[in-house]
């Protein structure tokens, strides 16, 4: 398959990209490298070394002897991706080419303008892309169950079943987002869904939950193939965050009560998930939603599930509840459908004792490049 990773320097996109390469896929990557800017605007770094995407590719090339095409611009420029979907003609392209973080969106108006107009107007320009130059090709959108909020009932894998005086209907899962990235997202979904009813679009928007962990069997192979993970307050996710900072002795950051629920999954699940959401295309004009996640988990359990682990290494990682800077439900019932990626064969990597070490330990490799100016939450929700 010819499959087209946007996004494809990120943490996700790139062991994505390497993950197809490796099973014989034709892998070409579309990515600004505006990641590394906010990077620099941020005055912060990936914990781990990471490589140029020049380099990265070129390493893949001699370790695996697989191509992998690297174009390097905008998806906001339509000329670009006008480029890219003429020469690489794509049958699929999966879509993780966005500004992700909650924090960043809130950080003030130009941040919030800056995030959904990247977001909202990159996927409407590979909308227009596959109308016009790939009707075929397949649109695996990488949404957020953050779309979902909080709901005080079971949250459904994007439609619900609702009767209403006397009439029913299957309508699209009511979105309470919790902050104007997550708002971006779903402006995503509608624009799809749209697109899928009007043009005959195929599309699958798969609703990730928190992604942690960071190995991969291919970013193992050579120091130059190493994938990010952030630890700062702006980009870091909470299980990552709490891996880096029990081992360099900061402690951990639990905003407010810790009561807030997601749902998680491991990095090499998110490989999976796309994998077979590829394999298994949406049909023409259908907008299939999935909740990719793998175990449901709230942030006080998890930062106590990493102290207990942390103990037997011989460190003593002390709780932190700070007052919590975004606007959220601390204590809440969650409950969120997840079978349809089970049902095509996912084999989840659940949660392990040995993941967390395996995070310390890389975390512990790599302490020197850990900046603790960077780690307490500074983007502010009211
Ligand atoms: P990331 O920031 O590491 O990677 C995103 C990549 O997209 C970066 O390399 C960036 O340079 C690129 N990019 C951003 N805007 C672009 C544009 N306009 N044109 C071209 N390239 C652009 O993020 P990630 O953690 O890999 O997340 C990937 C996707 O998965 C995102 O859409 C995110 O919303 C979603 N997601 C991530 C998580 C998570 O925990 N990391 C969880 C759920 C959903
Ligand atoms: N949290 C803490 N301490 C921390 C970091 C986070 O208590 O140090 C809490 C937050 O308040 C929140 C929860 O942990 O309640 C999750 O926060 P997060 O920063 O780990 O993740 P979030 O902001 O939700 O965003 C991440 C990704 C985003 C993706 C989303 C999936 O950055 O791209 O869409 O996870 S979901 O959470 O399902 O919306």
């Amino acid at each position: 398959m010819r499959i087209l990773i946007a996004g494809g320097d990120g943490f996700c996109g790139w062991p994505t990209a390497l993950h197809f390469s490796e099973r014989g896929h034709e892998v070409a990557i579309a990515d600004s490298l505006i990641r590394r800017k906010w990077d620099e605007e941020l005055g912060t770094q990936s914990l781990t070394p990471i490589a140029s995407l020049e380099e990265r590719v070129r390493a893949w090339k001699e370790i695996s002897g697989k191509e992998i095409r690297a174009y390097v611009g905008d998806l906001t420029q339509y000329d670009f991706v006008e480029r890219v979907f003429r020469e690489f003609e794509p049958e699929a392209i999966v879509h993780y080419a966005e500004q992700r973080s909650a924090p960043y969106s809130m950080i003030d108006r130009e941040h919030a303008v800056f995030t959904q107009v990247n977001n909202v107007v990159g996927t409407l320009n590979v909308l227009y892309a596959i109308k016009e130059i790939a009707p075929d090709c397949h649109l695996i959108k990488l949404g957020t169950m953050g779309e979902y909020g909080t709901p005080n009932i079971d949250i459904e894998e994007g439609y619900i079943r609702i009767q209403h005086k006397g009439r029913e209907d299957v309508l699209p899962y009511p979105k309470q987002p919790f902050s104007f990235y997550h708002l971006s997202k779903v402006h995503d979904s509608h624009n799809i869904m749209f697109a899928c009813k009007a043009w005959g679009i195929r599309a699958t928007d798969l609703n990730q939950g928190v992604v942690y962990g960071l190995w991969t069997e291919e970013t193992k192979r050579d120091e130059r193939l190493y994938n990010r993970i952030d630890y700062d307050g702006v980009f870091g996710t909470a299980l990552n965050r709490f891996c880096i900072q029990a081992a360099v002795g900061y402690d951990l950051t639990v905003y407010g009560k810790g009561g807030q629920t997601r749902g998680f999954l491991d990095i090499r699940d998110t490989l999976q998930c796309v994998e077979l959401a590829a394999l298994h295309p949406a049909d023409r004009g259908e907008f299939r939603v999935f909740n990719q996640f793998t175990e449901q988990f709230s942030v006080l359990e998890l930062a106590e599930r990493v102290q207990r682990v942390a103990r037997t290494m011989g460190i003593e990682a002390k709780i932190a509840h700070l007052e919590n800077p975004r606007v959220e439900k601390e204590e809440h019932y969650y409950n969120a459908v997840h079978t349809k990626l089970l049902d095509l064969g996912l084999k989840p990597h659940l949660l392990s004792d040995d993941l967390i070490r395996e995070l310390i330990d890389t975390a512990r490799r790599y302490q020197d490049r850990v900046d603790f100016q960077v780690i307490a939450p500074t983007a502010k929700w009211r």
